[in-house]
C-alpha cells in the first residue's frame, strides 16, 4: 500500500478514536463548544478577551457549560445563581484549587493560593487570623496602612504638581504595606532591596500574562524542552523565596514569643507550638510560600484598584467633588483618615465599591477545582475538574446594576443617600475561597483613597471626557489604559 495513503488511514483512524473518547467522557459533563482533537477550544476562544468569550458561549450554552483548554475540560459558571449555587451552596465540594501546570511548578502546592486539603484549611485559618486587626501584637494593620498614605501623600507632593503616570508609586504604597506585616518594617521608596523585590514581582506579572505562559499551560511539555521566559519566571521566584527565607532566619534570632512583631514572628510562634506534631503543616517551606502568596495576592491587585480607581475620578471630576466634600465634613484636613470613619462616609464608601465592581479586576476569578466527584444541576464533573466562576457576569448584572457598564457610585446608595449593599459585589470571590486579604485590601483603598483626595485635587492634562477607562484585554487581571494625571495640592 502506498505509505501515505497508510499515514492518512492511520491519522484519520487515531482522530475518530480522539473524538470517540471526547465525546463519552463529555457525556456526564456540562455542554459547550466542540472541541478540536489536542487544542480543544482555544481557536474558537480569544485568549485576551476570555470575559467576552465565555458571555457568547454562555448565550449558546447556558450559564454552565465546559470548555476545552488543550485537551484539559474546565468547566465554566456564567452569572449569579451559577456561582452562588456552586461557591455557597456547594461550597465545600467547590474549594478546591484549580491550578495550571506553570503555577503547579511555582508554587508545588505549598502555601495558601495553590494549596488544598487540610494544609490549606490549616494555612488559611492561621493568616484569617493572624491578618485581623490586632493579631500581631502591638501595632495594628490599620495603623501600618496609615503609615504608608502618610508617606505616599508625601511621595506624591514630590511630583509637584507635574503630569505623571501614576504607576510606580501607586504600586510601592500596597508593597509596602505586605512588607510592613510581613517583615515589621515598611522600606524607602528607594531602597534597593525593596525595589529588587518589586521588580522581581513585577516581571513575573508581566511574564504571567505573555501568551507564550498560556501555551505552556495548554501545552506543558513545552515547560521542559523548550527555552522561554519561563524560566526567568521561576528563577524570579526562587531568588524571592531565598530573600524570604533569609528574613526569616533573621526574625527567628531575635524572636520573642511573647511579642510577636509581624506575620513571620507569629508563623515562628506557631511552628514552635506545632514543633511536635511530625504531620503539622507549620514548616519553614510553608512559611516562605505563605509569605510569598501575600506578596503575590496583595500587591498587583490593589495597586491595579488604586490606578484604576483614579482614572475613574479623573475621569468623574463631580463624584470626586462629592467624596472631596464628605472628606472635608467627616474627617477635616487635619488629621489621617481611620477606618471608623467610613462608617460615616456612605457616599465615600459607595464610590470605592462601584470602582471595584466597575473594574472587575479578576474576570474569571482564581481558578477553582471540584474536590469530589459532584452532581451539580444534572451534570457530573469528576474530582479535580477546574471550575471557572465568571465574577464579571455577577458584577456586570444589568438587573441588579442598571446601567453596568456605566460607571456610576448609585449602583451602592439608596434614595436617602444611605450605603446599600449588594449580594452581588463579589470582587473578592464568595464562599469558602472568598479572599483571605479582603478586609486588608478594603481597608486599603479607602485610606489610601481618602488620604489623597484630601491632600489633592485631580488634575488631567486631557479633556476628562475624552478619557478611555475601558481596560485593556488580558488574559487574568483587568489593566487601565495608561494614562497621566496631576496631583494638584489642596
Ligand atoms: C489572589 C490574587 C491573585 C492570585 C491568586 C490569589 N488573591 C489576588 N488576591
Amino acid at each position: 500500500m502506498d505509505p501515505a495513503l497508510l499515514l492518512v488511514l492511520c491519522l484519520s483512524c487515531l482522530l475518530l478514536f480522539f473524538l470517540q473518547s471526547q465525546s463519552s467522557r463529555r457525556g456526564k459533563l456540562p455542554p459547550g463548544p466542540t472541541p478540536l482533537p489536542i487544542i480543544g477550544n482555544i481557536l474558537q476562544m480569544d485568549v485576551k478577551n476570555m470575559k467576552k468569550s465565555f458571555s457568547n458561549f454562555s448565550k449558546a450554552y447556558g450559564p454552565v457549560f465546559t470548555v476545552y483548554f488543550g485537551m484539559k475540560p474546565i468547566v465554566v459558571l456564567h452569572g449569579y445563581e451559577a456561582v452562588k449555587e456552586a461557591l455557597i451552596d456547594q461550597g465545600e465540594e467547590f474549594s478546591g484549587r484549580g491550578y495550571f501546570p506553570v503555577s503547579e511548578r511555582t508554587s508545588k502546592g505549598l502555601g495558601i493560593i495553590f494549596s488544598n486539603g487540610n494544609r490549606w484549611k490549616e494555612i488559611r485559618r492561621f493568616a484569617l487570623m493572624t491578618l485581623r486587626n490586632f493579631g500581631m501584637g502591638k501595632r495594628s494593620i490599620e495603623e501600618r496602612i496609615q503609615e504608608e498614605a502618610r508617606c505616599l501623600v508625601e511621595e506624591l507632593r514630590k511630583t509637584k504638581a507635574s503630569s505623571c503616570d501614576p504607576t510606580f508609586i501607586l504600586g510601592c504604597a500596597p508593597c509596602n504595606v505586605i512588607c510592613s506585616i510581613i517583615f515589621q518594617n515598611r522600606f524607602d521608596y528607594k531602597d534597593q532591596n525593596f525595589l529588587t523585590l518589586m521588580e522581581r514581582f513585577n516581571k513575573n506579572v508581566k511574564i504571567l500574562s505573555s501568551a507564550w505562559i498560556q501555551l505552556c499551560n495548554n501545552f506543558p511539555v513545552l515547560l521542559d524542552y523548550f527555552p522561554g521566559s519561563h524560566n526567568k519566571l521561576f528563577e524570579n521566584s526562587a531568588l524571592i523565596k531565598s530573600y524570604i527565607l533569609e528574613k526569616t532566619k533573621e526574625h527567628q534570632e531575635s524572636l520573642d514569643i511573647n511579642n510577636p512583631r509581624d506575620f513571620i514572628d507569629c508563623f515562628l510562634i506557631k511552628m514552635e507550638q506545632e514543633k511536635h506534631n511530625s504531620q503539622s503543616e507549620f514548616t519553614t517551606e510553608n512559611l516562605v510560600s505563605t509569605v510569598f502568596d501575600l506578596f503575590v495576592a496583595g500587591t498587583e491587585t490593589t495597586s491595579t484598584t488604586l490606578r484604576y480607581g483614579l482614572l475613574l475620578l479623573l475621569k468623574h471630576p463631580e463624584v470626586t467633588a462629592k467624596v472631596q466634600e464628605e472628606i472635608d465634613r467627616v474627617i477635616g484636613r487635619h488629621r489621617s483618615p481611620c477606618i471608623q470613619d467610613r462608617s460615616h462616609m456612605p457616599y465615600t464608601d459607595a464610590v470605592v465599591h462601584e470602582i471595584q465592581r466597575y473594574i472587575d479586576l479578576l474576570p474569571n476569578n482564581v481558578p477553582h477545582a471540584v474536590t469530589h466527584d459532584i452532581k451539580f444541576r444534572n451534570y457530573l464533573i469528576p474530582k479535580g475538574t477546574a471550575i471557572l466562576t465568571s465574577l464579571t457576569s455577577v458584577l456586570h448584572d444589568g438587573k441588579e446594576f442598571p446601567n453596568p457598564e456605566k460607571f456610576n457610585p448609585g449602583h451602592f446608595l439608596d434614595e436617602s443617600g444611605n450605603f446599600k449593599k449588594s449580594n452581588f459585589f463579589m470582587p473578592f470571590s464568595t464562599g469558602k475561597r472568598m479572599c483571605v486579604g479582603e478586609g486588608l485590601a478594603r481597608m486599603e483603598l479607602f485610606l489610601f483613597l481618602t488620604s489623597i483626595l484630601q491632600n489633592f485635587n485631580l488634575k488631567s492634562s486631557i479633556d476628562p471626557k475624552k478619557l478611555n477607562t475601558t481596560s485593556i484585554s488580558s488574559a487574568f487581571i483587568s489593566l487601565p489604559p495608561l494614562y497621566k494625571i496631576c496631583f494638584i495640592p489642596v
